[in-house]
């Protein structure tokens, strides 16, 4: 495949309600939308860094300077062997970077399949037109507020409930949310790694209330710490940030540490990686989900189609555009009977809208693309 040219253009969007974790507030997603082109098509991607290095170590400003002065080289030096398959061994001599290496092999990936005339769904092996969507709450002033986000959420559809935790903001409204919605409410909760070890005692308060999983309650390179909490509570722990490359995986599964895996292809440093840890968790009979990182139309139409592989089992943070954007930088994703439609289109599937790409874009840089 022959590259033309690579852009990256930051953007901001307004998310319709401000978003609280354990590691902060968002009213905005400023995110670096990259575009290849080539002869034939053009690739586009979303970086899905944030602006601080809070989530996980990589920001935005620095990801771009990543993606141009040391992928993009690594890419040009592959000359006509470029394809996307290639891209992970090209940039693997630099270290860590998943979600720059991510974002650039998906936009490689959307072009290459566009040439090609085949969809993500059906290049990675989607078995499912739709996949069951989730919703991820965030932390709220008060219980009232909460319930009142969650009874919205639950009128629009969606088929299952994540609560994001912190100390301080746990038992009170997981029991809240269980009392008022029932037992038979999916839910689940998220604690961005917000707790210790010395928490156990705490955390195991959680357990009358039948969650489905308990995501990354401590620091993402304690697998040991998480193996050992494992042995202390009932509720089945989930790792998100703790989990890159698919030998995290093996090694979580390995240790115990887990009984369900979020799979982010942006976390794990793209969709060929993704796949990976579907297929070992697949092997050794752990679940996945699909997990987000509030992706515009772009991000999110490739993470539905992954959803759609046979061992994403549980619904995912695969939301509606509606969730987090007034207006989606793509026709948006609607619910469907709690559902997402997986794109059947080739690459992403989705158009870019270009007025409204225009409207949120801060700054753009041509890069080039010389072999
Ligand atoms: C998670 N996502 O599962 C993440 C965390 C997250 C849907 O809960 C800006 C950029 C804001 C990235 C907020 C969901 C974010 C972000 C939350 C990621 O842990
Ligand atoms: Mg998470």
């Amino acid at each position: 495949m022959k590259i033309e040219n690579i852009e990256l253009r930051r953007v901001h969007i307004p998310l319709v309600r401000p978003f609280r974790t354990s590691f902060g507030t968002s009213s905005e997603r400023a995110v670096t939308i990259v575009r290849v082109t080539t002869a034939d098509a053009e690739g586009w991607a979303e970086c899905a860094a944030d602006t601080s290095p809070l989530y996980s170590s990589e920001f935005l400003d620095g990801s771009d300077l990543v993606i141009r002065d040391h992928l993009i080289p690594r890419l040009q030096a592959l000359g006509d062997r470029l394809t996307a398959e290639r891209v992970a061994g090209a940039v693997e001599p630099v270290k860590g970077h998943a979600m720059s290496k991510a974002a650039l092999e998906t936009a490689i990936l959307d072009a290459q399949l566009k040439e090609a005339d085949i969809s993500f769904g059906g290049y990675l092996g989607a078995v499912r037109d739709t996949v069951p969507a989730g919703v991820s709450v965030g932390i709220m002033d008060s219980i009232d507020e909460l319930l009142e986000a969650v009874a919205g959420y639950l009128e629009e559809g969606y088929l299952r409930i994540k609560l994001k935790i912190e100390p301080g903001w746990d038992l009170e409204p997981v029991r809240a949310v269980r009392e008022r919605f029932g037992e038979e409410l999916l839910l689940q909760v998220d604690a961005n790694t917000a707790y210790t070890l010395a928490d156990a005692r705490h955390l195991a308060g959680l357990d009358p209330f039948d969650l489905l999983l308990m995501e990354q309650p401590l620091k993402e390179d304690d697998l040991l710490g998480h193996a050992n909490l494992a042995k202390r509570i009932r509720t089945p722990i989930c790792l998100d940030e703790s989990i890159e490359p698919a030998r995290d995986a093996a090694t979580a599964i390995t240790l115990g540490a887990r009984s369900v895996i979020n799979v982010k292809p942006a976390r794990v440093g793209g969709y060929l990686e993704a796949r990976r840890i579907h297929d070992v968790a697949a092997a050794h009979g752990v679940p996945v989900w699909c997990g987000g990182m509030l992706e515009t139309g772009i991000g999110r139409a490739a993470n539905v189609a992954l959803a759609g592989l046979p061992n994403f089992v549980l619904p995912g943070d695969t939301s509606a555009s509606s969730r987090y954007y007034e207006q989606d930088l793509t026709a948006p994703f609607v619910l469907e009977n709690g559902h997402l439609r997986v794109p059947t289109g080739p690459g992403i599937g989705v158009e870019v809208l270009p007025d409204v790409l225009a409207g949120v874009t801060a700054s753009v840089t041509d890069i080039g693309f010389s072999t």
